[in-house]
């Protein structure tokens, strides 16, 4: 059995759980809830950076971060849909994933600089620099858009970046960016798991 160490909140344990249901895996892995602001939470132990998502191999191991692990369950179940086999292919896809990752970096710093500053410490100038990015990376994305399908692994970053913008409202993308509401849609519909692991 496998161990996800992940909370329900985050965006990369959301797309580490829809890769597995992808990977048809829903039976093989069990979920261990971890709080990363509590020193006394095993997830320091298994990852001293204290980052979720972890997971727990058969053998024990503990593999981190969630594009590592995505990596390791492609290797052992996946058969080319996520990650192509070719290598020009599969370096596209990647790349295409780490421009969505990106985005989803920087929604999280933006919701970490209101979550850990007081009011008066809040830096605009970062803020301005992480909003770039997700304007930038979002607008990189519809023009390449027929690129993210689903189910690879750009598609389901994707999805999960924007989704996590939906629960935590950085930014308004469905105003900003029209052409990716359908888009997610359609995605929703062909990958059921993305609304199964909804944040609370
Ligand atoms: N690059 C990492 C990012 C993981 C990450 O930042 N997770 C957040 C939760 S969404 C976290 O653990 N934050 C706690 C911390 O930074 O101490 C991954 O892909 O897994």
């Amino acid at each position: 059995m496998l161990t996800l160490v992940t909370s329900e909140a985050s965006p990369y344990g959301r797309k580490v759980r829809v890769v597995m249901d992808i990977l048809g895996l829903q039976s093989k892995f069990k979920l261990q809830p971890a709080n990363t602001l509590d020193p006394d939470d095993p997830i320091r132990d298994i990852n001293p950076l204290g980052k979720i998502p972890a997971l727990i191999t058969e053998a024990g191991t503990a593999v981190f971060d969630s594009r590592v692990i995505i990596d390791y369950l492609d290797a052992q179940y996946g058969d080319g849909q996520l990650i192509p086999r070719d290598p020009a292919a599969r370096a596209r896809i990647l790349t295409l994933a780490a421009l969505a990752e990106g985005i989803n970096d920087a929604l999280l710093l933006v919701v970490y600089e209101g979550r850990f500053r007081e009011p008066e410490q809040k830096c605009q100038v970062w803020l301005d620099h992480q909003y770039g990015k997700i304007r930038r990376g979002l607008t990189a994305v519809t023009e390449q858009l027929d690129e993210f399908e689903a189910p690879n692994l750009a598609a389901v970053t994707l999805a999960c970046a924007l989704g996590y913008a939906d629960w935590r409202k950085q930014i308004d993308w469905r105003v900003e960016f029209p052409v990716l509401v359908p888009w997610l849609d359609e995605f929703a519909a062909a990958v059921p798991a993305f609304e199964q692991t909804k944040a609370p």
